[in-house]
């Protein structure tokens, strides 16, 4: 564990990459975790592009005891020690795959959201915009969101499978990526695009990857160091760091 504390007292430009993992300790699961939710159910019908377009009540249905009940959760252990990280100078910038902006609940500021957010949402048919209360409230109800101007369908801003991520966004995080001399990746299976090719843009520009997650990732032969437990790590760098 010693050298992942050398790694970040050393490093110029330290990037972290998140994923589900972390928001367990919120409880909130992960998607192919031990317990997350592929084991219950096919969770990539509920973020489909096709399936929101055919029915919208599958993905309102699914995320209400998912994304709409977000302002009960907290954020935990791994969100909080990151924070602190980045006020402390030791991290530049977190890059997310999460949806549930515990990050920012936290406290940490540069935080690049490649899979959007559903802080914000919009109309489909004339782009009106809403803001996540808004659309909680209604979907708390059982009902699907439409557009008071017009009557059309509400989309969360988040990136479903079959869709585009925005491109300025995963452009800021191919930037923080290839300047990072760290990135430490903590809590991803590493298998969604394209955010799990981010960390060949390090390994490119000669920066060194750390992996932090309890199953195998593909981009796991190519990590300087290796660890399972986010807890044990974060713990460790708690007290040796901060
Ligand atoms: P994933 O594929 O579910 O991978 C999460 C990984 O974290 C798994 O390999 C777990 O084994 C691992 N893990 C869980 N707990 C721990 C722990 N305590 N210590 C170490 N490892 C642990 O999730 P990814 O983020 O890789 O996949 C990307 C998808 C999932 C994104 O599109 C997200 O939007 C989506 N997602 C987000 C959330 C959220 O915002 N909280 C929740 C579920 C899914």
């Amino acid at each position: 564990m010693d050298d992942i504390i050398y790694l970040l007292k050393t490093s110029n430009h330290c990037v972290f990459l998140s994923g589900a993992g972390v928001s367990t300790f919120s409880g909130i699961p992960d998607f192919r975790g031990k317990s997350g939710l592929y084991t219950k159910y096919d969770a990539d019908r509920i973020f489909s592009l096709d399936e929101f377009h055919n029915d919208p009540s599958y993905y309102y249905h699914h995320s209400k005891d998912l994304i709409y009940n977000l302002n009960e959760r907290e954020p935990g252990l791994i969100h909080k020690i990151l924070a602190r990280m980045e006020e402390q100078g030791i991290v530049k910038a977190i890059i997310t795959q999460n949806i549930d902006m515990l990050h920012q609940k936290a406290g940490s500021i540069n935080i690049i959201e490649i899979h959007g957010s559903p802080a914000s949402h919009h109309c489909l048919q004339c782009g009106r915009h809403y803001s996540y209360k808004n659309i909680a409230d209604i979907v708390q109800q059982d009902n699907i969101p439409l557009c008071d101007g017009c009557g059309g369908l509400i989309k969360p801003d988040i990136t479903f499978y079959g869709e585009m991520l925005d491109q300025e966004t995963l452009d800021a995080a191919i930037k923080e990526v290839s300047e990072a001399d760290v990135l430490i990746v903590i809590g991803s299976s590493l298998v969604v695009q394209p955010a799990a090719s981010l960390p060949l843009y390090t390994l490119e520009n000669d920066g060194k990857l750390v992996i932090v997650n309890n199953m195998p990732t593909p981009l796991d032969r190519y990590a300087h160091l290796r660890y399972n437990d986010l807890q044990d790590v974060f713990q460790y760098i708690e007290k040796a760091l901060l």
